[in-house]
């Protein structure tokens, strides 16, 4: 209740407050029963900084946060040709809210689809690369090519240094059926 109060009014701070100094304020926060201490207005202390220092970087995440995939659906048939080699995968998010990476604000994060693989480490930077797709613009719809086939995809949350949130905030692992070709049969040039 507490928590939840103070991630609504750390939400309506202004950009230039540093999201660090509240998370470290809600992360060190004693289960102060009917406690005196806790002002919201406290400015953080040396104290509870380097405590902070010393625990996981994890950044929290409200349990109830979730992201899906809108398209495609979960073992959809997904046809390519060479005049529409690309497939559209677009991303939702509720209950968290989407920024770019580099972001520290309380509450938000960025998209990770990930395209035949499990999950990455949990509590270290997703990996960068071909099946672990990092939308840090805060992008929240793409194009990606793949071959004909069955495939996996998964939407993974991460915060400003591309850390999944603690808990994670991820979509189920879809299947889809990739048919047809991006090239056409016989095309020598272009
Ligand atoms: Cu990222």
């Amino acid at each position: 209740m507490i928590r939840r109060q103070m991630l609504v009014y750390a939400a309506l701070l202004p950009t230039t407050w540093t999201a660090a100094a509240v998370a470290q304020d809600q992360g060190t926060s004693p289960p102060a029963a009917g406690s005196a201490t806790a002002k919201p207005e406290t400015a953080p202390n040396p104290d509870a900084a380097s405590k902070a220092d010393a625990a996981p970087k994890r950044t929290p995440a409200p349990a109830d946060a979730y992201v899906y995939i809108g398209w495609p659906n979960d073992g959809e048939v997904v046809h390519i040709s060479p005049t529409s080699p690309h497939i559209k995968v677009w991303f939702g998010a509720r209950n968290i809210g989407v920024a770019p990476a580099g972001t520290y604000k309380p509450n938000t994060g960025h998209h990770h689809l990930l395209i035949d693989v499990p999950l990455p480490p949990l509590d270290e930077p997703i990996p960068n690369d071909k099946n672990h797709l990092h939308f840090g613009l805060g992008q929240t719809e793409t194009y990606i090519d793949l071959p004909p086939g069955t495939h996996t995809l998964q939407l993974l949350m991460a915060d400003g240094d591309h850390i999944p949130h603690d808990p994670p905030v991820m979509s189920k692992k879809i299947t889809i059926s990739v048919r047809g070709s991006a090239t056409a049969p016989g095309a020598a040039q272009q």
